[in-house]
């Protein structure tokens, strides 16, 4: 194995270098910035890549790879540099594949206005996993999106934020029970869950009941299950139940609806747990009312944290244009939240949680109305084109990858032709900067988010 390092301006430029000395079928063996550090300021610029690469001696001493110093020319060049007969090594390809990804990856990240290479995090990334990363087949539009996606899910990821998403098993029924307070939504949500698995995705639905406690708690479940053309059981007690579960054996999903927990009733948790225990290994999924206060929030889940919850359902975010207690809560408690059910229509109004739509919901100031019940769609589709304003502008020097508020005092210290601004906190992320630690414009967002009225999410 030869190995050898390359410094260069940027990674482009690195990764010619790399392909005119070692060959199309070098691997990149680590990549990271260059910078120099300006002690008396106590910053740092970049100054460049470093960049190792490495060629199996045994391709190295073939002179059929050695390109020329002039072809870089992406596919012309692999056939030139093949022997007559020869089946390209499994690796032949890496430097023309990174070189041609880079290519296309340049138009997503031209957006950022510094210097195009991308960050040694990055383009590891990139390196490592190209073809899962950027699919070459992947449009400009969907790789800005996934390197957005994964910019703000990071992000959100910091602050506790996070999205779940429903495994399902592909085996054995997988069992979801939805548990939560009176009247948080519980019944309703189960009907869209069963009509979106059933409509969207055509998996094969159950329906269980276990609210057999309270007048008229099966009754509802049943109407939504006629009409669905569901099977719905409804076990009288323990021995009920375990036929009920092997007459909902052959479907894929069954859902579960419990009775809700009083505060004031301490046997009530109990109860769901000796009720659900035969059905074998449930995903418990708690239901929370948008409209809840952060303490009740919290006295909600240590009541059920017995149940251990996979994640969250927000109900009722219809109704409610101040999410300060949801984001705290969620933000200490890090549950990943799974759907948001935003109104009472059945299936409709009950949205998959992504990284992006929290973000919509919770980091971006909303300039949509509420009431309509189409708001979260509307917004979470606006931040997709990254356009949210948050009334507020954030700058940044285009040499590094932090942005601040204007009145930082970092801000004195750049030059004003290398100061780049944007309308929003979402923008400056989007561009893979980052909050600067001193102003920290993120707690700016969040708080003029929360402090707005009739903010719809
Ligand atoms: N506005 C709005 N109403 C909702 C939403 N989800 C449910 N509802 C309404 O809230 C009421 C209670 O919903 P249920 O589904 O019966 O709540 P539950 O948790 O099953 O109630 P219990 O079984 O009594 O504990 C119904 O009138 C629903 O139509 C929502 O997201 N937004
Ligand atoms: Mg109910």
């Amino acid at each position: 194995m030869q190995i050898k390092r390359f410094e260069a301006k940027n990674m482009t430029e690195a990764l010619r270098q790399i392909k005119r000395e070692l060959g199309p079928e070098a691997v990149i063996l680590s990549a990271k910035d260059r910078r120099r550090e300006n002690r008396l300021l106590g910053i740092s610029r970049k100054i460049g890549v470093e960049v190792t690469a490495a060629i199996d001696e045994e391709y190295a001493d073939m002179p059929a790879h050695r390109p020329s110093q002039t072809a870089d020319q992406t596919g012309a060049l692999s056939a030139a540099m093949m022997a007559p007969g020869k089946q390209p090594p499994g690796i032949f390809h890496k430097i023309n594949d990174i070189v041609r990804l880079k290519g296309q990856t340049r138009h997503a990240e031209s957006s950022r206005p510094s210097d195009p290479s991308p960050s040694p995090s990055s383009s590891d990334a990139r390196m490592r996993r190209p073809h899962t990363e950027d699919p070459p087949h992947a449009s400009a539009a969907d790789r800005r999106k996934d390197a957005n996606d994964h910019s703000m899910g990071r992000y959100l990821a910091k602050t506790g934020l996070t999205a779940g998403t429903l495994a399902l098993d592909d085996k054995v029924s997988t069992v979801i029970a939805l548990v939560g307070n009176p009247g948080v939504g519980k019944t309703t949500t189960i009907a869209k869950l069963a009509a979106q698995f059933q409509l969207t995705r055509n998996v094969s639905v159950g329906l269980l009941s276990l609210d057999r406690f309270r007048i008229g708690g099966q009754e509802q479940l049943q109407c939504y299950a006629d009409s669905m053309q569901l099977p719905l059981e409804t076990p009288a007690d323990e021995k009920d139940l375990l036929q009920s579960v092997a007459r909902l054996k052959g479907c894929r999903v069954i859902l579960v609806d419990t009775p809700a927990v009083n505060p004031g009733d301490p046997k009530g948790l109990s109860r769901i747990q000796t009720a659900i225990k035969p059905l074998g290994p449930v995903k418990c999924l708690m239901v929370l009312s948008a409209e809840s206060r952060e303490k009740d929030l919290q006295d909600t889940a240590r009541r059920y944290a017995a149940l251990t919850p996979e994640g969250i359902i927000i109900s009722k975010t219809d109704l409610t244009g101040s999410y300060r207690d949801m984001v705290n809560f969620l933000c200490r408690h890090r549950w990943p939240v799974y759907f948001f059910s935003n109104g009472h229509r059945v299936p409709k109004d009950l949205t998959r949680a992504t990284v992006e739509r929290l973000a919509a919901r919770f980091l971006m100031d909303g300039t949509a109305k509420t009431g309509d019940g189409n708001g979260p769609a509307n917004v979470a589709d606006r931040h997709l084109n990254a356009t949210v304003s948050d009334g507020q502008v954030y700058l940044a020097n285009k040499n590094s990858d932090i942005f601040h508020r204007p009145e930082c005092k970092w801000i004195r210290l750049i030059n004003q032709t290398n100061i780049v601004e944007f309308t929003s906190f979402a923008e400056a992320l989007n561009n893979r900067f980052k909050p600067c630690r001193y102003c920290n414009p993120q707690h700016l967002s969040i708080t003029r988010m929360l402090s707005e009225e009739g903010v719809a999410l």
